[in-house]
């Protein structure tokens, strides 16, 4: 665990400390498969490799509205990837995701089977596939994509910037929680300004954009992430309050937050999906 307040970088890095906190286990610098670990593939056209991580949480929610529209070819299974366990790493996953982080799915319905790994590029690709929750016209796309990819690279920030240090570091570091609080705040002050104006992030319309954005800054305002909701001052960004709120209220949303659930209150818990009855 690094320990020196003096500490000089020397010339070439080595692997050689454990980082310490809630997720140094799991790091290394080093990517590709740690075992060999075939993935079990059930009877859905879609296969999705996840957790309820807010990554995760958005590719459930994207799968389950797509359902509530009547779309027979979105029916998924929902395997539980245990990232303390370091399933992230077995061989069948990495095949799927090089890149070793949930979300992963793979479509059987293509021939050949179609991998798609990053939760953007997953709500992209299912927009597309099924003509939903994706602008037809030009600039409107244009828009959505937009704030789409924003959360993208945003939530780095959020999550493994200021998540990281104000939660899961091995001590409190005033200089890291300083820098991401500040660029956290700044994000949700983008995000308030541009709900001021609209109803959903980008207009009348829901989109993959809300989608996306709705696990990370929805749950800091509604659900006190990271115990920061006091820290951040959450209650200020009314109209984040607002927006997630009434996303909340959609049935897809509550059930896809309940996906690959291993964590909270046991009721809402539902550790894999391979069916619309294993909600009831
Ligand atoms: N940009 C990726 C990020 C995915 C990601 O960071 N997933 C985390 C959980 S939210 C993970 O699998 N972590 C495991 C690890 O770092 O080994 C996406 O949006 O899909």
């Amino acid at each position: 665990m690094p320990d020196d307040p003096k500490y000089n970088p020397p010339k070439v890095w080595k692997w050689d400390t454990e980082l310490g906190g809630t997720w140094g286990k799991i790091n290394r610098p080093t990517a590709g498969a740690t075992h060999e670990k075939e993935l079990p593939v059930g009877k859905h056209p879609l296969q999705l490799y996840s957790l309820a991580t807010p990554n995760g949480v958005k590719v459930t929610i994207m799968l389950e509205e797509l359902l509530a529209l009547g779309h027979e070819g979105a029916e998924y299974d929902a395997w539980l990837i245990e990232i303390d366990q370091q399933h992230q790493f077995g061989s069948g996953f990495v095949e799927l995701n090089p890149n070793s982080k949930i979300p992963a799915m793979q479509d059987r319905s293509t021939d050949p089977h179609t991998r798609v790994f990053e939760s953007g590029a997953i709500l992209f690709y299912l927009a597309e596939k099924f003509s939903e929750f994706l602008p037809v016209d030009t600039s409107e796309r244009a828009e959505c994509l937009s704030w789409l990819f924003w959360q993208m690279a945003a939530a780095p920030y959020l999550g493994g910037g200021f998540g990281h240090f104000y939660a899961y570091a091995p001590e409190k570091f005033e200089y890291s929680i300083n820098r991401y609080a500040m660029e956290v705040k700044r994000q949700l002050d983008l995000l308030d300004k541009n709900l001021s104006k609209r109803r959903f992030l980008c207009g009348d319309e829901y989109n993959i954009a809300d989608i996306a954005t709705y696990p990370w800054y929805g749950y800091v305002v509604l659900h006190n992430s990271y115990s920061a909701a006091e820290f951040l001052d959450v209650e200020s960004y009314k109209n984040i309050v607002r927006w997630a709120r009434d996303l909340e209220e959609r049935p897809a949303v509550s059930r896809g937050r309940r996906v690959n659930k291993t964590i909270g209150n046991e009721k809402y818990r539902l550790r894999e999906r391979h069916d619309a009855s294993d909600f009831d």
